[in-house]
């Protein structure tokens, strides 16, 4: 049962904890979390950030004795997975999901009295959104968060890539995109982008020919025309010629990017999309396959004579639409084997009937992926999953009020 004094001090905390962020170093969060979480009436708490490797929860800021903790073996693990407040040590510790909207940016651990650990997560929640909204606002400011995701020294082109792109996930009520690229600390060649605008998801992979830098800058063009043309509200078709030409004049005709552009109406489920030379997206319905989403590609942008034809489609709420790279499916195994679309299928479904989290299946299936080429990826892997919800009403928790009072 939440008490209105544990509100109050949680509501008190946060208020202090806003005041206070104006003029914070991005180095002092952690101490500053701590400080607030004790006013809100726990023991002390700590700030774990996801690894760039999605393997595990690393303390910010600790002292270097503090072991990062693995996803898959830990309750803080479960906490990540499952994004939901997990109680451990006998009552005395709870982990918290830091998410900032649906993206996952890692674990908070939280010491409490265990006769106050059921009333304290109840009540904190507000308290772990505010942190979790800090970790994003002053982390652009240091290397510092940064250096604690990154478990590996990362490559130039990686480091020129990563900032190009949006934010790993995004969702709403009516749809959630979530992404990764492989391998993170080596990446060049593959790229993704992602805008909502009023009803309409517009989103694209793109995959570079050949590695590291020359890709990178490639993939980066083909991004900011694409990018150029969604914020003039051109439409497919003229957007591919655009970063064609563009891709043409500046690389020359014997380089090229292979592209999946779409676009949703969140209203109605219709996705359009236009293919240059890309894997075709797989629909997956009621945790089955129902096989490519129909695309007739066209030649990849840059090398000019395009005839370019945008395919359309009807989602039914639920559905996943998975965009991926070619670095994907030719992963080779031990005896050479490619992980193929039939893995990428079979991985998809077992996620559905375990009802697991869009972002959580995306990071599994990446698991799955490098657990097959033994870690060291040839190209560039990148996977998009798309869910539609439908009508948003649909979608609302059972014993949610439609309204609001
Ligand atoms: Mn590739």
């Amino acid at each position: 049962m939440v008490r209105v004094q544990d509100d109050d001090r949680v509501a008190r905390a946060v208020t202090r904890l806003l005041v206070e962020s104006h003029l914070m170093r991005p180095e002092a969060l952690p101490e500053a979390a701590d400080r607030a979480l004790r006013a809100a009436g726990a023991r002390g708490g700590r700030i774990h950030l996801v690894s760039r490797d999605q393997r595990s929860l690393v303390p910010l800021l600790a002292p270097d004795d503090t072991e990062p903790l693995s996803i898959e073996g830990s309750l803080a693990g479960r906490c990540f997975r499952d994004t939901e407040v997990m109680t451990g040590a006998e009552g005395s510790r709870l982990w918290l999901p830091l998410l900032d909207g649906t993206e996952r940016l890692g674990v908070l651990q939280v010491d409490v009295d265990p006769d106050a650990a059921e009333a304290f997560a109840a009540a904190s929640a507000p308290l772990a959104a505010l942190i979790a909204e800090l970790v994003v606002s002053k982390g652009q400011y240091t290397d510092t968060f940064e250096r604690t995701r990154r478990a590996l020294p990362m490559g130039v082109a990686a480091e020129l890539l990563w900032r190009q792109l949006p934010p790993l996930t995004f969702a709403s009520d009516r749809f959630v995109v979530t992404a990764q690229l492989e391998p993170w600390h080596e990446v060049g060649g593959d790229a993704f982008d992602y805008s909502i605008d009023g009803e309409v998801l517009r989103l694209a992979v793109f995959d570079a020919m050949g590695h590291g830098l020359s890709a990178t800058l490639m993939a980066g063009v083909a991004l900011a025309v694409y990018r150029n043309c969604r914020r003039d509200q051109v439409g497919l078709v003229e957007t591919a010629a655009a970063v064609d030409r563009v891709l043409s004049a500046q690389f020359g005709d014997e380089c090229f990017v292979t592209a999946v552009l779409a676009e949703l109406d969140l209203t109605t489920g219709t996705i359009s999309t236009l293919s240059a030379a890309h894997p075709a997206p797989l629909l997956v319905r009621d945790g089955k396959a129902l096989g490519e989403l129909s695309t007739d590609p066209g030649l990849p942008l840059g090398l000019g004579g395009r005839d370019d034809t945008v395919v359309t489609a009807s989602l039914q709420p639920g559905d996943r639409v998975v965009m991926f790279s070619d670095g994907v499916v030719e992963a080779r195994g031990e005896d050479g084997d490619f992980f193929g679309v039939d893995r990428l299928v079979d991985q998809l479904s077992r996620a559905e009937s375990r009802r697991q989290n869009a972002p959580e299946t995306l990071r599994r299936l990446v698991l799955a992926v490098l657990e097959h080429q033994q870690g060291t990826l040839q190209d560039d892997a990148t996977l998009l999953v798309l869910e539609w919800a439908g009508d948003p009403a649909g979608v609302l928790p059972t014993g949610t009020p439609a309204e609001l009072p």
